[in-house]
């Protein structure tokens, strides 16, 4: 069996390291951070994914799952570390750069080495090949360098890791067939094969596809607020044609990958993928376009009193990596005019720089309710428990998964129709 050394025990690398040990294989895995260290040498685990604690006490405890702070000579090196996003949303590479330096010392030739982080297109030509040319290796002869995207989605990355279908993409046929051939023993979806450009700019185009998408869905929204027409019925409609699928559109659009990676498409070629930066500025104008909404709701209101419900990216996850919402409440908190309440149930104190309060807590008295992720506690919400408890029962919901009806004693909007909308009065108070 062969020895991998996995660079990175992250979301991706954890789970990676965890699947092929099972398989049989022995791993190190390698972290800078002494604690994450440490704990897997235990078989714990510190990061949250369904059914990952299990698989690694198991592997662990086998013997063929081991952790190091170095990495240690092996058959392949995988490499997960992150790709974070600069200020001017170029990306920065320097974690992959450093991590295949902290493998160079420890190659062989014949050695493969896989990058699994999302890079930008022609890293694996332009930086990482040339990294190991000036280590003294033939980068098309000596070692084995590909691209193999990881694609998994979090709270079923064990299932994906294995069913998915797996894209890789070499610096030479060789090198594809032999980093393919890795993955074919624990994959049992296809792995397709291809070069290394290829495959970067196939994982971007994924992400790229769905957020101009929702770019589209969101601006479909602006449109059917100025022509008053309820874009959720026209999506519904539009989408029984057999060649349609259009998005939903929402507070905008988060997570690590759908927010970040079309720029890393858009720093290679700023002249040319113009679809792709406009998208993002939609995307990107949608926390204004809910609070322009707040704002008009809450006009006749002196202190208006507003619920903020939901803070996540997406629904039923505790992950509120360029969340939406968190801007959303940064600027409403920011207009000394509103007096706030936040609540999500996913989250803990410690995870957001302000203060959660309970459902009840943040309705009680409130003019208006905004919901903004679409955790299964909001489709589910209680109508009698907003009648009673908020001063007046208007409720705005941005994901449209309330399932709640406008009716006399209640009042609600949504992001795809605004139809109707007025300010809040509270000499006419709706329900009283
Ligand atoms: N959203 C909308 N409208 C929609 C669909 C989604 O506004 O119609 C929003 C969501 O609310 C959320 C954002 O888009 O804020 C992204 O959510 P998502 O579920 O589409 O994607 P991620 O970022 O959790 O995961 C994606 C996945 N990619 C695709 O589905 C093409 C996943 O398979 C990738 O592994 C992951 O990115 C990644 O790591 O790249």
């Amino acid at each position: 069996m062969q020895k991998i050394c996995v660079v990175g025990l992250g979301y991706i690398g954890l789970p990676t390291a965890a699947v092929f040990a099972r398989a049989g294989f022995d791993i190190v895995g390698v972290d800078v951070n002494k604690q994450v260290v440490e704990r897997l040498n235990k078989g714990e685990v510190i990061i949250e994914e369904v059914g990952l604690p299990e698989v690694v006490k198991e592997v662990v405890a086998a013997g063929k799952l081991r952790a190091s702070v170095a990495p240690e000579a092996a058959d392949v090196f995988i490499i997960a570390v992150p790709t974070p996003i600069h200020e001017d949303c170029t990306a920065n590479v320097e974690y992959v750069k450093s991590a295949t330096k902290a493998v160079i010392p420890h190659l062989k030739e014949g050695n493969i080495i896989i990058v699994e982080s999302t890079i930008p297109p022609r890293t694996m030509d332009d930086i990482v090949a040339p990294l190991i040319r000036e280590a003294g290796f033939d980068p098309e002869k000596d070692v084995h360098i590909a691209h193999c995207p990881e694609r998994v989605l979090p709270g079923r990355i064990l299932i994906e890791l294995v069913e998915n279908t797996r894209i890789v993409g070499g610096l030479t046929p060789e090198a594809t067939k032999k980093a393919a051939d890795v993955y074919r023993q624990v994959v049992t979806g296809e792995v397709l094969e291809t070069e290394a450009v290829t495959a970067e700019m196939s994982k971007l185009m994924e992400n790229t596809f769905r957020d101009v998408n929702i770019a589209l869905a969101n601006e479909l929204a602006k449109i059917s607020a100025r022509l008053g027409v309820d874009a959720h019925k026209v999506i519904e409609l539009a989408n029984r044609h057999p060649r349609v699928n259009l998005h939903h559109p929402g507070p905008g659009v988060g997570g690590h990958c759908l927010a970040v990676d079309p720029y890393f498409i858009v720093e290679k070629a700023p002249q040319e993928a113009l679809m792709i930066q406009l998208s993002r500025d939609i995307n990107n104008s949608m926390p204004d376009f809910v609070i322009e909404q707040i704002i008009k709701l809450t006009a006749e209101l002196k202190e208006p009193k507003i619920a903020l419900c939901g803070l996540t990216y997406k629904g039923n996850i505790d992950d509120v990596r360029e969340s939406p919402a968190i801007e959303i409440v940064q600027k409403v908190l920011a207009n000394p005019r509103f007096d706030v309440r936040i609540h999500d149930p996913h989250i803990r104190a410690e995870q957001v720089p302000f203060e959660l309060v309970s459902f009840e807590e943040a309705v009680q008295g409130a003019n208006l309710a905004v919901i903004l992720t679409d955790h299964n506690e909001f489709k589910a919400l209680n109508k009698q428990t907003l009648l009673a408890q908020m001063e007046t029962p208007v409720v705005f919901d941005t994901k449209n998964c309330t399932g709640l009806e406008q009716e006399e004693s209640l009042t609600v909007h949504r992001i795809g129709d605004l139809t109707g909308l007025q300010a809040i009065s509270i000499s006419k108070p709706i329900n009283k």
